[in-house]
């Protein structure tokens, strides 16, 4: 009597190499059942999961009663033991080895780079959700009858403000964050009519490191653009 397998997967769909492994045991039509791990629940650290991934991370598969975790290990484990098509994982030495040579230079480099910019896009996205809803506040509480942040007058209040909301022109990107805030433009117009020259003093250096930084940048591009050239001619 032929031997009844039964392989799980605990999963993470948000998860990228959880999605490496759904989509082999998906597209292969591997038989499988998905245990749901919500890792924004907390979930891969109740006790029962911390059980079978001491690490407690996802993906970890379970076929039979032998228990894998890492992606990488996990889909050579299923390219090898299912009957899938070989070009998964291919057997020939050589090229079963161009596979590894990429899967372990990916988990160093592809892997933690991507995912770095993917974390700081969702950080900035937070964090520019908070300045605006600060924004809002300062237009419709301090601005909201007069001219300055405390009246009719310039005081250090906007000094201060004024400095703290050009800090980020002075980064990489140049945001300006008052884009979508009319009244403050006018308020950041009205302070810098106040002090005149002064404004463009105190200022000049953010924007001259922010300026040679873009510069280095661009250069590096032009660069390793002709590098790549020279290397391919
Ligand atoms: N090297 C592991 C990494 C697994 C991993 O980092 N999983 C993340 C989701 S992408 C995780 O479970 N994080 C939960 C945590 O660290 O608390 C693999 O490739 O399987």
């Amino acid at each position: 009597m032929a031997t009844v397998r039964s392989l799980e997967v605990y999963l993470d769909l948000l998860s990228q190499p959880c999605r490496a492994v759904h989509i082999l045991l998906t597209c292969n039509r591997i038989p499988h059942k998905v245990q749901t791990v919500a890792l924004r629940k907390g979930e891969n650290r109740t006790a029962e999961f911390t059980k079978l991934n001491p690490m407690k991370k996802v993906p970890v598969m379970v076929d039979n009663s032998f228990t894998l975790t890492e992606s990488d290990a996990i889909l050579k484990y299923l390219a090898s033991k299912y009957d899938i098509p070989e070009h998964w994982y291919p057997w020939q030495p050589e090229r079963r080895a161009r596979v590894d040579e990429y899967t372990a230079w990916h988990h160093t480099n592809t892997r933690p780079h991507a995912a770095e910019v993917f974390i700081l896009e969702v950080v900035l996205d937070g964090a520019l959700a908070q300045l605006d809803d600060t924004l809002d506040k300062l237009e419709s509480m301090f601005l909201r009858r007069q001219p300055f942040l405390c009246g009719d007058d310039i005081t250090v209040a906007d000094l201060l403000a004024v400095c703290e909301l050009m800090q980020v022109r002075g980064s990489a990107s140049g945001r300006d964050v008052l884009l979508k805030h009319p009244q403050l433009q006018r308020w950041r117009s009205r302070v810098q009519a106040a002090v005149g020259d002064s404004f463009h003093q105190a200022h000049a250096i953010l924007f001259t490191i922010r300026d040679r930084h873009r510069l280095c940048f661009s250069d590096l591009k032009i660069f390793l653009f002709l590098k790549e050239k020279s290397l391919n001619c």
